[in-house]
């Protein structure tokens, strides 16, 4: 495998005392929300690969639908000797369909906080394409980033950010995140971006409401997570899962329901929740086309082509340079 030496690079770990004064913080405001990357510890991880399988969440299935139909005229556009920049490590499949129609690749950079799961996709990617420069980053890709050298000039860089994970952005906080990739991509990139799009309500909280009740198991993980790494008590009987979609506001918004008046501790902090007081863990933002272009202009951006899966579920949009 051609992964450069000194492989996965740790940088900008945060300090231990940051996850309490971000979870403190989050319990202080009103109303209290606590960030949803807190999900995604190695249990919140894994269930989130069993969400993308339960036969209500058609995210996934439809992203890849998409993909196995149109992976090689996303790759005529794209052009040869791309240099592939990975927002999150990549989910194998996706990852995998797209860089086989990939004429020469010059690198694929996958970009995961956490180094295992980074390890585990580099592995996996390696075994498929021996040839592929596999240029690992270990950080968060919310920061500037430090790109690594390219072990050859790339005709263009193409940030690729799957799955509408730009969904659980705030609409400042994603044109923020689009702004940083045009500045990262460089004049002739582009950027490759999952986009769910608007649908009828049913479907839409249904995905987030699975009968098997997974969604449910993944939302109060985050609890659980923070009494083993902050030593909080909170009792997970008594909060319970909901997610519902605000049309007027295009998206999901879940939330962690208090069953009954309660405390918690959170450090030294002691935190009161009233009985059906709600926590916000999470918004899953939904588009339209004019949404995303209108989202795309705010950070210097146009789209250049869109693709859908099948039954028009899901998009994946490629952005240039507007100006
Ligand atoms: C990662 N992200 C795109 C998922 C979503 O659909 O917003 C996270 C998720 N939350 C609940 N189910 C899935």
């Amino acid at each position: 495998m051609s992964v450069q030496a000194y492989a996965v690079r740790d940088e900008q770990r945060p300090p231990d005392n940051v996850l309490l004064q971000v979870v403190q913080r989050g319990l202080r405001s009103q109303p209290k929300r606590l960030p949803s990357w807190l999900f995604y510890d190695e249990q919140g991880s894994a269930l989130f690969e069993q969400i993308c399988e339960q036969p209500e969440y058609y995210l996934t299935r439809a992203e890849i639908a998409l993909l196995n139909q149109h992976a090689g005229d996303i790759a005529q556009v794209l052009g040869p000797d791309v240099r592939l920049v990975e927002y999150g490590s990549g989910h194998a499949v996706k990852t995998r369909l797209l860089l086989e129609h990939l004429a020469t690749p010059v690198a694929w950079v996958p970009i995961e906080l956490s180094t295992e799961p980074l390890r585990r996709s580099m592995e996996g990617m390696a075994k498929h394409f021996p040839q592929l420069p596999i240029q690992p980053l270990a950080v968060d890709f919310t920061r500037p980033l430090r790109l690594p050298v390219p072990p050859r000039a790339p005709r263009r860089t193409v940030v690729y950010f799957p799955g509408s994970t730009i969904g659980n952005f705030e609409e400042r906080e994603a044109a923020q995140l689009l702004r940083k990739m045009r500045g990262e991509m460089g004049d002739n990139g582009g950027i490759l971006v999952g986009a769910d799009l608007k649908k009828d309500r049913a479907t839409i909280e249904a995905a987030y409401n699975d009968r098997a009740g997974i969604t449910t198991a993944f939302t109060l993980n985050m609890l659980t997570r923070l009494n083993r790494e902050l030593g909080c008590n909170f009792e997970l009987s008594a909060f319970r899962h909901r997610a519902r979609y605000n049309a007027m506001a295009g998206r999901i918004e879940t939330h962690i329901i208090s069953q009954r008046e309660q405390r918690v501790r959170v450090g030294r902090l002691q935190v009161l929740f009233r009985e059906d007081e709600a926590m916000l863990v999470e918004y899953s933002c939904k588009y339209s086309l004019e949404d995303f272009a209108a989202l795309a202009a705010t950070a210097g951006l146009a789209v250049q082509r869109v693709w859908f899966d099948p039954e028009a579920m899901f998009s994946l949009q490629y952005l240039t340079r507007a100006i």
